[in-house]
């Protein structure tokens, strides 16, 4: 029988299968921390910052589909969990954040660690309210769980911490929530619209997201009714990308050219569950058909023709009786075989050459998917880590790949693969991390030790925050403020009790991942890679051209001509643009 409101926020979780908190425990907290003791069935994932917190949820949501949750205390607590939540906001995930607030009766007098978490938190949430009365909060409660299952997002109660101790008087039993998954079909005027254009356009290209998530036979079918090459965004890649022969490679800044040239040369572009963001990589001038969930969505990067708000899998199905079949392949074979000229050249950088020295990344990430599990889960920090997992990890329909790809911040991948691990105890868990992000928040190798989490970290360490530089050399900025001076993460990874390795040379890499992949428990390879990696977006327009001209000269005439030599050395071999 429930005693307190935070007994009642634990069953309500646990009525719904939520198995795990994320979090720091803190004064204002104490309430509900210790219902969760009492509790004893779910369990309290101690991390080292609140921000992994917001990551670790955010992962378990994508992995799941279902509610994750995480805690912080007032004030500082809960404003770490922040950038986390921005997240798992921005992925569309299901995540509930308890933000403990200081007494109710202290509100407003700029108290102790006082912040207003309802209005901090309002950009970063589908629903965020303040409990102000022990009565309101089972209804506030419920009404957040909801929302954050039912519009894919983070919903965010704010408890002062003496609401959480409040006497449940009238408490009642809870009533599970869980993702639902409705049926959703455009009308057939729409779906008939979308065909009539379809059916007359010569060249079809299809542009695919992480709304395909479970369309994958539709996808096919619709590819291959229209026989439209497929091209994917970031967060599309897992679910796209694997036994697709309509495969055409990603589109945008760290994409594939022939994933622009597909996009570039169609008649008419269907979009499917993705929100692509960026505007010049659309094609212009042809009908663009769009089809997503969320109808709001629609339109806000390219001029959209024919909206169809709907599931990709219901909304594909319902249209493909109404599509002609195509007979002439011509566009989708020269892309096709466009993307092979690509593929073939990217899978050359990532040759094994033993002697390498430092290794070059694209051949570390090439052999850490070789190496993997069949159904492991990647997860990999936004900077060129991203780059190298979008173009060596290869999907396949049960592998998962876990990133920061709409929010885009730096250090996601060990708390990402926190969450994962949480959540997927017998699934190998593999972090692609950055130097630069596994320092940011490093407090989390311990988190993997104390929590028994035996999550294998890959570090890229290239000494820079190298995808910066890629952006300041595209600008024509003369490379500032993004070296790193970096320590023997290998050494650091023992000393928290993990497992350590340290590659220098590509002939060692094989046998250390191996070693941390075979070990029982929490591992971290240090791998010395090149910083100097071209990873250019796959149309180089006039200004990127001019910036890297300009970049040059900057470069010799601030007497940094050493940096460029070794840059050119490092890339003088063959590039994936075109
Ligand atoms: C929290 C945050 N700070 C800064 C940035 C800007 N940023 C994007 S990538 C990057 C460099 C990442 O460096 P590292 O982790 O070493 O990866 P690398 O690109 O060197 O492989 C930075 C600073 C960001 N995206 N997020
Ligand atoms: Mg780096």
């Amino acid at each position: 029988m429930a005693t307190t409101t935070a007994d009642v926020m634990v069953a309500a979780l646990r009525a719904s299968g939520v198995q795990r908190v994320y979090g720091i425990p803190g004064d204002s907290l104490n309430g509900f921390t210790d219902a969760l003791r009492r509790d004893g069935e779910i369990t309290w994932e101690h991390v080292r910052h609140e921000e992994a917190a917001g990551f670790a949820a955010a992962a378990e949501a994508a992995l799941t589909g279902e509610l994750a949750v995480c805690a912080g205390s007032c004030g500082p607590g809960n404003l770490h969990l922040i950038n986390g939540l921005f997240d798992a906001n921005r992925s569309n995930v299901p995540v509930l954040a308890i933000a403990a607030q200081i007494p109710a009766a202290e509100i407003g007098g700029e108290y102790f660690q006082e912040t207003h978490p309802q209005e901090l938190f309002r950009e970063c949430s589908v629903y965020c309210e303040l409990v102000s009365t022990p009565e309101q909060l089972p209804r506030i409660f419920d009404i957040a769980m909801r929302s954050a299952l039912a519009r894919g997002g983070v919903a965010v109660v704010v408890v002062p911490g003496e609401i959480f101790l409040a006497d449940a008087a009238h408490s009642v039993e809870p009533v599970p929530m869980w993702a639902a998954s409705p049926v959703m079909r455009p009308d057939d005027e729409s779906l008939a619209a979308a065909a009539e254009v379809l059916n007359v356009a010569p060249r079809v290209t299809i542009l695919a997201g992480a709304g395909c998530a479970g369309a994958h036979d539709q996808l096919i079918a619709l590819a291959e009714a229209l026989k439209a090459p497929v091209v994917h965004a970031f967060r599309g890649k897992e679910f796209v990308e694997y036994d697709n022969p309509y495969d055409v490679g990603m589109t945008g800044l760290i994409g594939f050219s022939s994933g622009y040239r597909a996009m570039e040369h169609c008649d008419a572009l269907v979009m499917l569950g993705t929100d692509f963001p960026y505007r010049p990589f659309y094609p212009e001038g042809v009908p663009v058909i769009q089809v997503d969930v969320r109808g709001e969505r629609i339109g806000r990067r390219v001029p959209v023709r024919i909206p169809l708000v709907g599931t990709v899998r219901d909304t594909t199905g319902a249209l493909l009786p109404l599509i002609t079949a195509k007979t002439d392949t011509s566009h989708l074979d020269q892309m096709t075989k466009h993307y092979q000229r690509a593929r073939a050249r990217l899978d050359k950088l990532a040759r094994d050459r033993r002697n390498d020295s430092p290794l070059h990344p694209q051949f570390v990430a090439a052999t850490i998917d070789r190496l993997a599990a069949a159904d492991a889960i990647f997860t990999a920090d936004v900077g060129t880590p991203c780059i190298w997992a979008a173009r060596y990890l290869r999907m396949n329909g049960s592998r998962r790949l876990i990133g920061s790809f709409n929010h885009g911040s730096m250090a996601n991948a060990l708390p990402h693969a926190i969450g994962a691990q949480a959540s997927s105890p017998g699934r190998q868990v593999i972090a692609l991390s950055g130097d630069g992000g596994i320092a940011m928040l490093l407090g989390e190798l311990i988190t993997l030790r104390q929590m028994h989490h035996p999550v294998k970290v890959v570090v890229f360490s290239n000494g820079a925050l190298s995808f910066v530089e890629l952006e300041m050399k595209a600008a024509g900025i003369v490379t500032f403020g993004t070296d790193l001076d970096n320590p023997d993460f290998a050494g650091i990874a023992r000393a928290a009790g993990l497992f350590g390795a340290r590659v220098d040379k590509a002939g060692e890499l094989e046998d250390a991942l191996r070693a941390a992949f075979a070990h029982d428990g929490p591992a971290l390879v240090d791998v010395r890679t090149a910083r100097q990696e071209l990873s250019l977006p796959p149309k180089l327009t006039y200004g990127q051209i001019k910036g890297f001209t300009l970049y040059a000269t900057r470069t010799i005439l601030s007497g940094g001509g050493g940096e460029l030599l070794e840059l050119t050395k490092t890339n003088l071999r063959e590039v994936d643009i075109e």
